[in-house]
C-alpha cells in the first residue's frame, strides 16, 4: 500500500492512526500542500479533488476520502476493530467522527482559508475564523462524550471518533484555540500512550522539517 499524503495534513494524519492501529505497512509519498503540489498533474490523476490523503491499495486501486478509507482498513483488516459490533454502537462512533469530519475540518481547513485570504479577509480575522470553528465544534464533541467515553470517545478502546479526534486537537494547537475540554484532553492522552498514535504524529513524518536547535 502507498500513502499519498502530508506530515501536517490531519485527514493524511487519521489514515496514519488507522494503518498503525491494524499493524499494517506502506509506503509514504509527500504532497508538500503549502507548494500545491496536490495539484500536480500525476496527483490528480490519483485523486481529481487535489486532496490528501489518497491509499494506493497494492492492485493499484485508489482511495479517497480518510473517512471512506479508515472503514475500508476496518472491513478488509477486521483486528482490532474501529467501530463498536452494535449498530447502535456504530452510529454513535460514526455520528462523532462526523462532527469533525464533516462540521469542523471542513470550515477551517487549508482551501477555505485561502479563499477568505483571497476575498479580503485579515490574516488576524482568517485565525480567529480558524480558531471559533474548532472551538464550538469541539466544545459540542466534549458535550457528547459525556455518556460515551471510557478511556476513549466510545467507550475504552480506541475507534475511528478518536481517530478523527487527535489530528482536531493538533489543529486546535495550531490555532490558538482555548484547550477547555478536560474529557477530549483525557482521551488523547490516552491516544497518545499507544504507539499507534505515537507514530502517526506529524512530527514523527519522513517529510515534517528537523527539530530547532
Ligand atoms: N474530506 C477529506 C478532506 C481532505 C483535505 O481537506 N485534505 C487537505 C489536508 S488536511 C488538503 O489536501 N488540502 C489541500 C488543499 O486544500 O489544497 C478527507 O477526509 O480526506
Amino acid at each position: 500500500m502507498r500513502l499519498h499524503g502530508f506530515f501536517r495534513s490531519s485527514a493524511a494524519w487519521r489514515v496514519r492512526i488507522a494503518l498503525g492501529l491494524k499493524g499494517l505497512s506502506y509506503d509514504y509519498v509527500s504532497h508538500r500542500l503549502l507548494q500545491g503540489e496536490q495539484r500536480a498533474p500525476q496527483y490528480l490523476a490519483l485523486n481529481p479533488q487535489g486532496l490528501v490523503p489518497a491509499l494506493e491499495l497494492d492492485d493499484g486501486q485508489v482511495l479517497t476520502q480518510s473517512l471512506a478509507i479508515c472503514e475500508y482498513l476496518d472491513e478488509a483488516y477486521p483486528d482490532p476493530p474501529l467501530l463498536p459490533a452494535d449498530p447502535l454502537g456504530r452510529a454513535t462512533v460514526r455520528s462523532l467522527a462526523q462532527v469533525v469530519a464533516c462540521d469542523i475540518h471542513p470550515v477551517q481547513n487549508l482551501k477555505i482559508l485561502q479563499r477568505l485570504r483571497e476575498n479580503g479577509l485579515a490574516e488576524d480575522a482568517v485565525q480567529a475564523w480558524a480558531r471559533t470553528t474548532i472551538e464550538e465544534g469541539l466544545a459540542a464533541y466534549e458535550q457528547r462524550i459525556v455518556r460515551t467515553a471510557g478511556r476513549f470517545s466510545f467507550g475504552d478502546t480506541p475507534t475511528i471518533a478518536d481517530i478523527v479526534l487527535i489530528p482536531q486537537l493538533g489543529n486546535a494547537r495550531r490555532f490558538g484555540a482555548a484547550l477547555e475540554w478536560p474529557r477530549a484532553l483525557a482521551v488523547e492522552a490516552a491516544c497518545q500512550a499507544l504507539p499507534a498514535f505515537a507514530a502517526a504524529e506529524p512530527l514523527a513524518q519522513p517529510d515534517a522539517p528537523p527539530p530547532k536547535g
